[in-house]
């Protein structure tokens, strides 16, 4: 009975923990992913990636006047476009390509969407 019982709990112990894992991945963005994947940079600063249709981190903070470096993943082409016009925009980013544009000197919050996919939205913090 004793050795029965043990083992139906390590059982459940080891489901346990591969649920917790996952769970805790799927969670949220302040637990930093250490050499997941060496070929995306998605923890270099000043680095937006889209892929999947998303910007990638979704909020990207950034020094005033800061380079920012972005990188189409994706197999379609996007933009990064600030919503309120003239703040900044990258125009259209062919699949593949990485480009760059210069954040505003002003510190504040700045949404931007892809004009491409008004669904896609993302936003730079300038502070
Ligand atoms: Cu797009």
């Amino acid at each position: 009975m004793g050795i029965v019982r043990r083992g139906a709990v390590s059982g459940a112990c080891l489901l346990l923990a591969l649920t917790g894992c996952s769970n805790s991945s799927s969670g949220g963005g302040s637990g930093s992913t250490t050499g997941a994947s060496p070929s995306a940079p998605a923890n270099s600063p000043n680095h937006l990636i889209i892929q999947s249709f998303a910007f990638r981190p979704t909020t990207l903070p950034v020094a005033p006047g800061a380079v920012v470096t972005v990188t189409n993943a994706d197999q379609t082409a996007h933009t990064v476009t600030a919503n309120s016009s003239g703040a900044f925009d990258t125009g259209t980013i062919a699949p593949g390509r990485t480009v760059t544009f210069t954040a505003p000197k002003a510190t504040g919050t700045y949404a931007y969407h892809c004009t491409i996919h008004p669904f896609m939205k993302g936003t730079l913090t300038v502070r």
